[in-house]
């Protein structure tokens, strides 16, 4: 081959490389994140064949269960009395605009009709399509839905199991072949962005598999996921769908949100969480009600009510969509210690809702007493318990305020613009146990 030629191979493959690593998110997408943004709070759902064992989405692994033997969970799940319509209204009283349901986790089960897998809910006794059942009610409901998607799987011989860090005692032995574990993948999210409607999201889950654990020097993929390919085909069934992928690094090219695990973007409680939070694209943050995502029968940490809201109101505070999980049990009901926390948090964002949908945060930086959003010219200053002084101080904030009442009676309250920030005064107001807030209004 000629040396001309070597040298215009070289040129198309950088360019071709190039064009893959650019991404100019369209109109719609850029319109979609804003809107995505506006939403603020949604609904979680973790459940499926894990659910039986009542132990928690990962049981296959932790417990080191085989195919074969795992296997047995397709006869005997039966979910009588999964009801779609009572999941999207507990989302709805609770306050949620969205919903994100697992479609397939790491288990490799799909929740869905698919052609492409006989592993699938309609090979069960139960029969139906579930996730058939969930899109059409979220449309009936008004209530957005976006589809969880594993890319680490247990189950299936051409995913690339022997670099990956879990599902070793899954007992295959076959060798790996990504290239077809990624055209299945193409198949699935075909189907699912071009048979259920319009999709919100496709949430991803399991890079961390190919990489060391969270926080080491080296976190390179041991495999190539060609995002691109996977990305781009999203892109092009539904330019709208916005693409968010919980590899617990900083975003890449190709991505439309930024998504935390069980921790405040910038927080990094859950050992998870090393990433930067991004400054240009949409943020949300994800946490169970327990301590388990999928349903786990002995765990009984329950968060409170008040842990909750400050949770939705800390993550507005730093411009975050909070979603919220619920494990609902094998037979498809939801257990009582999550509906009645839901109907709780939705009596609360029914009467202040005001100050979270839509709003924006990173108003003044974070502060042990509370957040702050903002809409348009109102702020909303939420403080969480009674400070040792007699006043709060929004530090560095500098726009003229011209009225500052509380949010619930409306009543007067005392402030001062200083250069080191805004003073308001607390005495004479009846705090909230839970959150009092004050709303400023600037000229
Ligand atoms: O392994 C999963 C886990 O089961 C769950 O789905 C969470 C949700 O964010 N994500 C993974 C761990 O990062």
């Amino acid at each position: 081959m000629s040396k001309f030629l070597i040298a215009i191979l070289l040129f198309c493959s950088v360019t071709i490389q190039s064009i893959a690593q650019t991404y100019h998110p369209s109109k719609e997408n850029i319109e979609a994140r804003h809107q995505f943004q506006d939403r603020k709070f949604g609904m979680f759902i973790h459940w499926g064949l894990s659910s039986i064992l009542g132990s928690g989405e990962w049981v296959m692994n932790n417990r080191s269960i085989s195919k074969k033997n795992y296997t047995r969970l397709l006869q005997v799940f039966d979910p009588i009395h999964f009801d779609a319509a009572k999941w999207v209204s507990a989302a709805k009283s609770a306050g949620m605009k969205y919903i994100v349901f697992i479609t397939r986790h790491h288990d490799g089960f799909s929740l869905w009709d698919s052609k492409y897998t006989e592993w699938k809910i309609t090979n069960t006794p139960y029969g139906k399509d579930v996730l058939k059942m969930l899109s059409d009610e979220c449309r009936r409901q008004g209530m957005k839905l976006g589809l969880y998607y594993s890319l680490v799987d247990w189950y299936r011989d051409d995913y690339p199991y022997e670099t990956g860090r879990t599902g070793k005692a899954s007992g295959r032995t076959a060798k790996s072949n990504y290239d077809a574990y990624l055209q299945f993948m193409k198949n699935q999210l075909t189907e699912l962005l071009t048979n259920y409607g319009d999709i919100m999201s496709i949430w991803l889950d399991g890079h961390w598999d190919q990489t060391n654990p969270e926080g080491s020097a080296d976190m390179s993929a041991r495999i190539d996921w060609k995002y691109n390919e996977l990305y781009s085909l999203i892109h092009q069934l539904q330019p709208n769908c916005l693409i968010g992928n919980n590899h617990h690094l900083d975003p890449m090219p190709g991505e439309d949100f930024q998504m935390f695990e069980k921790d405040l973007p910038g927080h990094n409680k859950s050992g998870l969480s090393y990433q930067a939070p991004s400054e240009e694209m949409p943020l949300e943050t994800c946490e169970t009600m327990n301590g388990s995502w999928g349903f786990n029968i002995t765990d009984n940490n329950y968060k409170s009510v008040k842990q909750l809201i400050h949770y939705i109101v800390n993550a507005a505070g730093l411009n975050t969509n909070f979603l919220l999980n619920i494990g609902p049990m094998p037979d498809g009901s939801v257990q009582p210690e999550f509906t009645d926390t839901l109907q709780a948090i939705g009596k609360w964002m029914q009467e202040n809702g005001e100050t979270i949908y839509g709003t924006r945060g990173n108003v003044i930086p974070q502060q042990e007493w509370g957040a702050v959003t903002r809409k348009d010219k109102n702020i909303y200053v939420h403080l969480f318990s009674k400070p040792d002084e007699n006043y709060i101080l929004l530090p560095g904030f500098k726009e003229k305020i011209i009225s500052a009442i509380t949010f619930k009676g409306k009543a007067k309250v005392n402030f001062k613009q200083q250069p080191e920030g805004v003073f308001i005064y607390l005495d004479g107001i009846v705090l909230d146990d839970t959150d009092t807030i004050f709303q400023l209004s600037v000229k």
